[in-house]
């Protein structure tokens, strides 16, 4: 078991210096070792020595996936290259990648949080852990890895991919935590009679997902399917990766580790920081690590902070399930929604599994939303009488709870692609 009881459990002024002082320590550092940061502090007329309190931290520069770009590939970092242990990039899907360097101590970070993630959901010594995030540049494979080795799990570092393979391994090995995306565990729990294995020889009992936005619906249909109960994990590859946030046994937002990574919440357009409770767009300010520490760096994640004592007793300020990402946000004949909220409104109905896709379309000036998505074994047999009532009640329910006109087109069993890693949801096709 591995956790840090007096900082996850630290009263906020206690928290508030340790920030603090990391703070000034980092602002130092960047001022010393990064042009990019300096001239961004003579901008604005800051010195170093200025900033003594987190408090200050609303006054500094933000940072954006722009500018990790503009000084690709290791402008930012602020040790020497004989410093820097390992590389990590995140794929991106237009432009250059981003670029992350780690230190040993920031290797060390990382695997720390990761493993205080795996603790909060009780996972221990005696647990077998089937990692099954990509390993390779991607963050989720070696982060999960490294941490789970910390805790002294044993671990299978299987990657993605090859899903007989997979369950022949969970199986054989009497695996007890699943690691992937939540896509990839609904089509995992889903693939166990198919491929021919007996669900009573899953031994699974705690899933670790994350990478992707998924509703508490969604937990529920994959809690069901594979018997376990699913924990939220949260990361970005800029931040550090897996590890930024996890939620404990609660289940009642995710604590941000916070005593390395400061979050704050931002109007996406005004960048006034929010009160707690307010949802707009998450930042951090990446106070202890060495190799590319980040000040104010906006993820484009919308979520929202609460800082009310926790049932399980630590103080770490939470965060509710992201919403999606702000680049994510579809609107729909002027009506805001993000895939994650058609997600609930699908996975409360039974007929319909855990698998569907958002088409966005223009026509005639118009945006238009088709969701495709696939029926149950059971319901598919069902008269077309009855499959058109379940359109209908899909077409409703999104109206009613979302606002938004879309039009649903039902889908055979097994039908849409299945993904390994992150899920491809959206297919816009106005560009
Ligand atoms: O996805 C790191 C990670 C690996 C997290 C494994 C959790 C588990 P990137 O590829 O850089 O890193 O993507 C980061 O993914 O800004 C969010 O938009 C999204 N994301 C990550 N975790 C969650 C989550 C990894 N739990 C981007 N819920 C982030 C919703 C998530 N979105």
């Amino acid at each position: 078991m591995i956790w840090n009881p007096e900082r996850e459990c630290a009263e906020r002024e206690q928290m508030h210096q340790l920030q603090s002082e990391q703070l000034s320590r980092m602002i130092q550092r960047m001022y010393d070792h990064v042009p990019f940061y300096r001239n961004r502090f003579k901008e604005k007329g800051i010195e170093p020595g200025d900033i003594s309190s987190v408090e200050q931290l609303k006054e500094l520069p933000f940072t954006t996936k722009d500018d990790l770009r503009e000084n690709y590939p290791f402008a930012l970092f602020t040790v020497p290259q004989s410093d820097i242990i390992r590389i990590h990039a995140s794929s991106g899907t237009t432009g250059k990648p981003t670029v992350v360097g780690y230190t040993w101590q920031d290797l060390e970070i990382w695997s720390e949080v990761v493993a205080r993630s795996l603790t909060m959901a009780g996972v221990h010594s005696k647990d077998t852990i089937q990692v099954a995030y990509g390993y390779g540049p991607f963050t989720g494979g070696l982060g999960l890895h490294y941490g789970a080795e910390k805790v002294g799990a044993t671990v299978i570092p299987i990657s993605i991919g090859n899903t007989r393979k997979q369950l022949q391994f969970m199986t054989d090995f009497n695996a007890t935590v699943l690691a992937c995306t939540p896509s990839y565990a609904a089509y995992l729990g889903e693939s166990i009679l198919k491929e021919g294995f007996s669900p009573e020889d899953v031994k699974l009992r705690i899933g670790i997902f994350g990478a992707e936005p998924w509703s508490n619906e969604m937990r529920k249909e994959i809690e069901k399917l594979l018997r376990i109960k699913a924990y939220d994990i949260y990361g970005l590859s800029e931040v550090i990766g897996p590890g930024v946030s996890k939620e404990c046994e609660c289940q009642c937002g995710s604590h941000i580790f916070e005593d390395h990574f400061i979050p704050e919440i931002i109007h996406p357009e005004t960048l006034e920081v929010l009160p707690d409770g307010e949802i707009g767009e998450l930042v951090f300010t990446t106070v202890s690590k060495e190799a590319m520490p980040l000040l104010r760096y906006r993820t484009r994640d919308l979520t929202r902070l609460y800082r009310e004592k926790c049932a399980c007793g630590r103080t770490l300020v939470r965060m509710e399930k992201c919403l999606g990402r702000s680049d994510d946000m579809l609107i729909i004949r002027g009506v805001n929604v993000f895939p994650s909220q058609v997600e609930s409104v699908l996975m409360e109905m039974s007929e319909i599994s855990p698998h569907y896709q958002l088409i966005i379309r223009r026509e005639k000036n118009l945006d238009t939303l088709e969701i495709l998505v696939e029926i149950n074994e059971k319901n598919w047999s069902d008269s077309i009488r009855e499959l058109e009532m379940i359109k209908h009640r899909i077409e409703l329910n999104i109206k009613s709870l979302l606002g938004v006109r879309a039009t649903a087109r039902l889908m055979e069993p097994h039908s849409i692609e299945r993904s390994e890693g992150k899920a491809k949801r959206i297919i816009d096709l106005r560009k």
